[in-house]
């Protein structure tokens, strides 16, 4: 039987599945029944994107199916098929759709999540992007062996990528102790072969949402997947007609499909591949994808891995942990001369007090423990600049071991290690070794020698407290609060984001990060001294012809070289005139409410209404790729405090909403600048949120009543 076969027999009874499921749901509900996957502002996604055609009611449907129908052509040659691959996507997506159309949350009690919201792909943006996760993997099907399914996903997981299961893969890989969820980067989507399309919307709505696609534009969309979506497809098992279509469609996007059938003479080199060994398969569909893995070899009884690092720890897993709460605690990285640490002390662990498993034991209960993680480093081109940026990254290198969470940082943090990794025999010596391996392995160039130091005595942790770190927090928040956009000459560009947002560049000023949030400026400079061709490229801050809108012409320069003329007139401080593009991965949109005279300030968590009208989703699908969209602008949670927020059209004066979460964190700085700026006192309890009103007479009713400033404003528009 030829492939071609298989696939149009495979897309043909999907057709008819389709076809006839709408009918049933039209006849059920009527054609004006609403319908809608959650928290998405890209109707059926597929469908959006392919044509333009926005789905909202069933009646919608009738006339895809007409159009998924026509793609069936059923003739021999193989782009042909690969169409009817995609006929096949758009029937998965409408049998899945229609899921929602019956319950408002089909997956709920599955062992799968189905539908991935939009937020949780602009989250997805700046670990795609810095190669944190280098690449996504589909498993499907139902594997004869379940040792070589586990074992393909967990290379999969030690490497760092995103992977999606469907099908009976998914309880055999929970069987086999996969651990499974977001958290872990191996996401069960649903048990039906359509639940497939829970990850193919999710490579579309990358590109309608980092890569500015145009909805209808198939071939550019086609060309986006293909191209800059690192996905592939690994099937277990038989393999059926359904499933060969539903593979068509993923060579269509251009994903490789690897199978562990032997299908002799239908393979086609490079789209479709047979391989029966489990590490040959991780190798060939990576090779195939291009997908290079930075390979961390940690000599640790434990998983070393970023996938583990959203992994939580209960209490009820917890053999010990060291926490501010109940101890002093401290972590620190200070600079040292070459002859302060000396040569010879490279490699040096070092631990005061006891360590764990030899001192520090689980009792019965949950045991507290006071811990300072004191790293001192030397280096010819080391700044105490670069201080903070390695001691940042403390936080995450002990989340990447399997078994350890850590939240906090500073002097206010929690470290837990789980019974499981205790039992294993992971102790405090283990994960200096760690630090010390990834400090030199990641800041090499500006690290010579290191040493760590973890202290665990408790006198002796509340002496460094004192002494040195307490002292040294001060000093660089002193540091940071006076660095201003006025007190640096340069600026940097991060072009990070342009795998994804080709045309998209940020500006990244003292008081400006980058809009991810992930990016200060201080981290631009660090990561500019690391890699000095990278991302981060300096600006001379000259040329000002306006102050005001931060207008500079070197900036405009630097911008327009960086997204090779796309876009050259930028604005550091405007949301109106010229704003910076948006990628895709804010934090937070703001957006004009005009009537309010003002703006509002939504963040990427909060799913709930906003007086706009628009959802976080809603407003955010109208900005991202690497375009600019005046009146509407991404950036990070930190710059809403900021004396240059939309500091052209009046500063923080203007924010009149914010949701109650946003509100609450942001409102120590907001409060503070807006005393220094305008005199205010407490002004974040001005600022309407969700508690008081989500319309726009209730939020103009909330700012007379409580006197907000931006009232009294001039109009905006
Ligand atoms: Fe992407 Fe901008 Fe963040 Fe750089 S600073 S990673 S370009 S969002
Ligand atoms: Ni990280
Ligand atoms: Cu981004």
């Amino acid at each position: 039987m030829a492939l071609t076969d298989l696939i149009y027999g495979g897309a043909n009874a999907v057709a008819g599945l389709t076809g006839s499921a709408v009918e049933a749901a039209i006849a059920k509900q009527g054609a004006d029944a609403k319908i809608a996957f959650p928290d998405t502002a890209y109707f059926l996604p597929t469908i959006y994107a392919a044509t333009g055609v926005k789905v909202k009611t069933l009646g919608d449907l009738t006339a895809c199916v007409g159009v998924l129908k026509s793609l069936i052509t059923n003739k021999a040659e193989l782009g042909d098929a690969l169409n009817a691959g995609l006929a096949t996507a758009v029937g998965a997506e409408i049998i899945e759709a229609l899921k929602w159309a019956d319950s408002a949350a089909p997956y709920e009690g599955t062992d799968g999540i189905g539908f991935v919201p939009d937020p949780v792909i602009r989250s997805l943006g700046v670990p795609l992007v810095t190669g944190d996760i280098p690449g996504v993997a589909v498993i499907l099907g139902e594997a004869d062996d379940p040792k070589n399914l586990a074992l393909v996903v967990k290379e999969y997981q030690q490497k760092g990528l995103l992977t999606f299961l469907v099908g009976g893969v998914i309880g055999q890989a929970a069987a086999e102790g996969v651990k499974t969820g977001l958290d872990y980067r191996v996401v069960p989507l649903g048990h039906d072969v359509t639940a497939v399309t829970h990850v193919v919307t999710v490579a579309i709505r990358a590109a309608l949402i980092f890569g500015a696609v145009p909805a209808g534009d198939l071939a550019a969309l086609l060309a986006y997947t293909k191209e800059r979506v690192l996905a592939f497809v690994n099937v277990f098992g038989a393999l059926d007609e359904v499933t060969v279509a539903a593979g068509a469609g993923a060579i269509a996007l251009g994903f490789p499909v690897i199978t562990d059938q032997d299908i002799g003479g239908l393979a086609i080199p490079g789209a479709l591949e047979y391989s029966a060994d489990p590490l040959e398969t991780v190798a060939r569909s990576l090779s195939l994808r291009g997908i290079k893995v930075k390979t961390k070899e940690i000599d640790i009884c434990m998983g070393f891995a970023s996938a583990f690092e959203g992994e939580i720890i209960k209490k009820a897993d917890t053999y010990v942990e060291f926490y501010s709460g109940s101890n002093p605690t401290a972590e620190l990285v200070v600079m040292r001369s070459a002859g302060e640490l000396g040569a010879q002390q490279q490699g040096y662990v070092n631990i005061i007090g006891a360590d764990v498993g030899s001192g520090i034991e689980n009792t019965g209960e949950l045991a507290s423990f006071p811990l300072a993680t004191f790293v001192e480093v030397a280096g010819a081109k080391m700044q105490t600049d670069f201080e903070p940026v390695i001691e940042r990254k403390i936080h995450h290198w002990f989340n990447y071991v399997e078994g350890v969470m850590h939240t906090g940082q500073r002097n206010l943090f929690r470290l837990r290690i789980s019974k499981e990794a205790a039992a294993r025999g992971l102790n405090l010596s283990q994960l200096g070794e760690m630090l010390h391996h990834e400090i030199l392995d990641e800041f090499g160039s500006v690290v010579d020698s290191c040493r760590v130091t973890f202290i665990t005595d408790k006198a002796k942790v509340q002496k460094l407290l004192d002494e040195e770190a307490t002292p040294r927090y001060r000093a660089r928040d002193e540091r940071t609060a006076s660095m201003t956009d006025e007190s640096v000459d340069t600026f940097y560009t991060c072009v990070l984001c342009q795998s994804f947002a080709p045309s998209h560049c940020c500006v990244v000023t003292p008081e400006r990060l980058g809009l991810c949030g992930a990016v200060s400026w201080l981290d631009a400079k660090a990561t500019k001294e690391l890699t000095p061709t990278g991302p981060n490229q300096p600006i001379p801050k000259t040329g000002l012809t306006d102050e005001r809108a931060g207008r500079y012409t070197a900036v405009n320069e630097a911008v327009a070289d960086a997204t090779h003329g796309a876009v050259s007139d930028v604005t550091l401080y405007s949301i109106l005139n010229d704003p910076m593009t948006s990628c895709g991965c804010f934090e937070c949109i703001c957006g004009i409410l005009p009537e309010a005279k003002g703006v509002i300030v939504v963040n990427r968590e909060y799913s709930g209404a906003t007086p706009s009208g628009m959802t976080f989703g809603e407003l955010a699908s109208m900005t991202g790729g690497g375009v600019q969209t005046p009146g509407f602008m991404g950036h990070g949670r930190h710059f809403i405090a900021s004396k240059k927020f939309a500091a052209a059209e009046g500063g923080i004066e203007r924010i009149v909403w914010m949701p109650k979460e946003l509100k609450d964190d942001v409102r120590p700085r907001l409060d503070k600048t807006a005393k220094e700026l305008y005199g205010i006192d407490g002004f974040t309890d001005l600022v309407c949120d969700e508690t008081i009103a989500t319309d726009s007479d209730g939020v103009l009713e909330y700012l007379t009543k409580a006197g907000h400033p931006a009232l009294k404003l001039a109009e905006i528009m």
